[in-house]
């Protein structure tokens, strides 16, 4: 589906058309895939749209830039105000949100260090990543044959642009053989994560999630799943997982910004059946957070209008 398009996008401090939000051919990072991005989301509540989570993505973007050594020319509280406005002035009641920090047109080559520092964040209407029948009724996972960055071959706690090579090549792979997404294994083999989300198993009434050093990205969607499950009195765990442990967990979800949190159906075609009453509970009091309908997470919101 093509991206549903709003009047503006935010570029280097000015709001611009969207359709003049245009870069330049030989812009560094289209090169070489030095960049770094978030992926946020906007709910529609009954004070009008509120961002999730905002302050944590804005710091996990600063910090994916210090690790590529991005110097965003921007403080924190402008990048979170922007973003405020960004969604505030396409007047849209939901939608999602792509900061990206670039290297911009100026030299060629691989010392990124001369290049200007870019920052644009776009917003657009956005429904279910994985479809309205996954969040539903849960979806089916391959095991990938691509693994997943080692950390000193590329750092997962980075969200960069140029990664996520990886991952497109490891969902391609599970849609042509006909899955609905890929879980990948680190490079020694225990269970990473999925291309665009964190992964959990329910074992024995505990949640268990696979740690950072198995590759997984430190999702801000996974801490409020821990969060939540804190809240409901469900043990949680992080720990390695083996792929025969996703086979024989009593419930597999993931969770991701754009995914939500989505039940896993099968893994490898082992059956894990219908969405089980964890997976449903944690579910439930995600959409019930986002919406701003459950008070126990109103710190999670920033109101566009306030
Ligand atoms: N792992 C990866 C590799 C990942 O890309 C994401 C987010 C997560 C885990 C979950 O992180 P969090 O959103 O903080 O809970 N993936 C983003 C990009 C998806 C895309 O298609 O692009 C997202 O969900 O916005």
């Amino acid at each position: 589906m093509p991206i549903e398009t709003v009047d503006k996008i935010w570029m280097d401090g000015e709001l611009v058309a969207w359709e003049d939000a245009k870069i330049h051919v030989l812009t560094h990072t289209l090169h070489y895939g030095c960049g770094v991005f978030e992926g946020i989301r906007a709910y529609e509540t009954d004070r009008g749209p509120a961002v999730f989570r905002l302050d944590e993505h804005i710091d996990r973007l600063f910090n994916s830039a210090a690790i590529y050594m991005l110097d965003i020319p921007f403080d924190r509280d402008t990048l979170i105000a922007a973003t405020l406005e960004t969604v505030r002035v396409n007047n849209v009641p939901s939608c999602y949100i792509r900061p990206i920090v670039y290297l911009g047109y100026g030299e060629m080559g691989l010392n990124p260090l001369p290049c200007p520092v870019k920052v644009s964040i776009a917003v657009w209407p956005w429904g279910t990543y994985l479809g309205d029948e996954g969040v539903k009724h849960g979806i089916r996972l391959k095991i990938s044959s691509w693994r997943r960055h080692d950390p000193n071959t590329m750092p997962p706690a980075a969200k960069g642009t140029g990664m996520y090579i990886n991952s497109s090549m490891a969902k391609v792979e599970a849609l042509k053989a006909g899955y609905d997404e890929a879980v990948m294994l680190s490079p020694q083999g225990n269970v990473s994560e999925c291309t665009g989300e964190n992964i959990f198993i329910v074992k024995g009434g505990a949640i268990i999630t696979p740690p950072t050093s198995a590759g997984a990205l430190e999702g801000i969607t996974q801490d409020s799943v821990r969060r939540i499950a804190e809240d409901l009195g469900v043990d949680y765990r992080v720990e390695n997982l083996l792929r025969s442990d996703l086979y024989t967990a009593d419930e597999a979800f993931l969770s991701g910004t754009a995914a939500e949190v989505v039940p896993i159906r099968s893994v490898d075609d082992r059956e894990l059946g219908d969405p089980g009453p964890i997976t449903r509970q944690i579910q439930e009091t995600y959409f019930a957070a986002v919406r701003g309908e459950d008070d126990r997470y109103k710190d999670w919101l920033s109101y566009v209008n306030d």
